[in-house]
């Protein structure tokens, strides 16, 4: 049996958040308007096999007039559920009360109830006559108090709400993290028996779906690095003439194609996390007019410092650092004098970007090419602004509608998270991507550096 559960409350108060955020679904209506949600929406969840649905409701417009009505026809407990029943069919009511029509309707259907209400607004007796229509129903029911702007009312709420709903939990619907989301649906499997093993089975799936997020982001990030690094153009021409005229237009070709090549990877990104519509503006990569800024290089992936010690920490300055446990120490970098700085900075190349190459060709004529990127910083540009782009997506919900600006997002500080192993590893096989070798490895030494799966 499919669980399923209608989500109700006041107009406004974020019950269509809730459906986005739970049903992990950004095509969901939203906004400030009160009534913005006008005709019941069902949304099926599956996940792998298992599956439930949340129903996104309109709010209650004239609650107390409908409970007026309930009442007039129902003199005991025993009679509730069928005068609600009888609401649903009286052409009066559906003349009158179309809001109330359409969020019981799936009530009296068998759905579960949420019911939302909004923690930094204070609590009013206007919100009885909607927890008592909702009562009558005989539902299984628990209440979510949503602190929209703050949560200066939720001990008033808490008071209010235990007294209709033996569940009641604070939920943020823009930033409930998964094990907050399960813990909703798991509530369910207390207060109903019949959906126990289909909850059980639906929090599994949850859980194995993160895990296997994690392995799926980690092979695309490593898909970006090898295609990226190892990217080239070239273009054959009669003379040498013709071939160097070539020098500019492959420059800006290479330079689009690498900007696009890192955008369908975080679009990639973004639609394994199930966001269709989440607009993500990335800084442009310096392009063929500042090839050679080399601040404006630096100012993404790591800095001069922290790339010599990348280097040294791949082995490639062995020579002159002795002891690698001193690496990331100040010690460390205090020994390091100008001429360990230089011999480095020609290992991770700040200066030389991706290069433009003339071949004579043994059949005659001309090859032009350009790329691969020689930059040592190139590969820590990408794992930076990839990194951060997957971060802000785990701290978000799929009820949010602002876009989102992607930066280098202190790659530093996660490299830093990593142990000394783990550190020198990612230093190595970026270092042989950089340098065209195969990195075997790469998913597996980039999977540290993810964030564990919230969402
Ligand atoms: N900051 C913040 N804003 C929220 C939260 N939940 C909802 N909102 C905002 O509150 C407004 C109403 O949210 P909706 O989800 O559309 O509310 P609703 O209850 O479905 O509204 P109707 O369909 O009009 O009844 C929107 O502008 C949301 O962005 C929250 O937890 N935090
Ligand atoms: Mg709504």
């Amino acid at each position: 049996m499919t669980p399923r559960f209608a989500v109700v409350g006041h107009p406004n108060k974020g019950k269509s958040s809730i459906v986005a955020t739970l049903a992990q679904n950004d095509s969901i209506a939203i906004s400030t308007q009160s009534g913005t949600t006008k005709q019941c929406q069902q949304i099926d969840v599956k996940i792998g096999k298992a599956g439930y649905s949340l129903i996104d409701t309109p709010g209650f417009q004239r609650p107390t007039r409908v409970l007026a009505w309930l009442q007039e026809r129902a003199s005991s407990a025993d009679k509730r559920i069928d005068a609600v029943k009888s609401f649903l069919v009286d052409q009066d009511c559906q003349r009158l009360f179309p809001d109330e029509i359409q969020l019981l309707t799936p009530i009296i259907d068998g759905a579960a109830i949420i019911y939302v209400v909004d923690g930094s607004r204070p609590y009013g007796s206007e919100y009885e006559a909607e927890m008592e229509i909702l009562r009558w129903t005989g539902q299984a029911s628990l209440a979510l108090i949503n602190p929209i702007e703050n949560e200066n009312h939720i001990i008033q709420w808490q008071h209010a709400l235990g007294q209709y709903f033996k569940v009641v939990k604070v939920f943020n619907a823009v930033q409930a993290e998964l094990e907050k989301q399960l813990s909703v649906l798991q509530a369910f499997s207390q207060l109903r028996d019949d959906w126990k093993s289909a909850i059980a089975d639906l929090v599994n799936a949850y859980r194995e779906r993160s895990a296997q997020r994690q392995d799926d982001t980690a092979e695309l990030l490593a898909a970006l690095l090898t295609k990226a690094c190892a990217y080239r153009v070239s273009q054959k021409a009669l003379t040498q003439e013709q071939a160097t005229a070539l020098k500019q237009v492959l420059e800006i070709r290479y330079f689009k194609d690498l900007a696009d090549i890192e955008q369908a990877h975080h679009e990639s990104l973004k639609s394994s996390l199930f966001y269709h519509h989440l607009k993500s503006n990335l800084d442009d990569l310096p392009d063929s007019g500042n090839l050679f800024d080399t601040e404006k290089w630096v100012i993404w992936g790591l800095n001069r410092k922290q790339l010599t010690v990348a280097a040294a920490m791949a082995g490639a300055a062995a020579g002159a650092i002795a002891d690698l446990s001193l690496v990331g120490s100040s010690l460390f970098l205090g020994a390091l004098g100008g001429g360990t700085l230089a011999a480095t900075s020609a290992w991770f190349g700040a200066e030389k970007l991706a290069g433009f190459k003339l071949k004579g060709l043994p059949v005659g004529g001309y090859a032009a090419q350009q790329g691969p990127m020689q930059n040592r910083n190139f590969p820590y540009v990408l794992l930076g602004r990839f990194l951060h782009l997957e971060e802000i997506l785990q701290n978000r919900t799929h009820a949010r509608r602002d876009s989102v600006q992607v930066t280098e997002g202190k790659l530093q500080n996660k490299i830093s998270k990593l142990n000394e192993r783990q550190q020198k590893e990612l230093h190595k096989a970026l270092e042989r991507l950089s340098k065209q070798k195969p990195t075997d490895d790469l998913v597996s030494v980039l999977k540290p550096l993810l964030a564990t799966d919230t969402a």
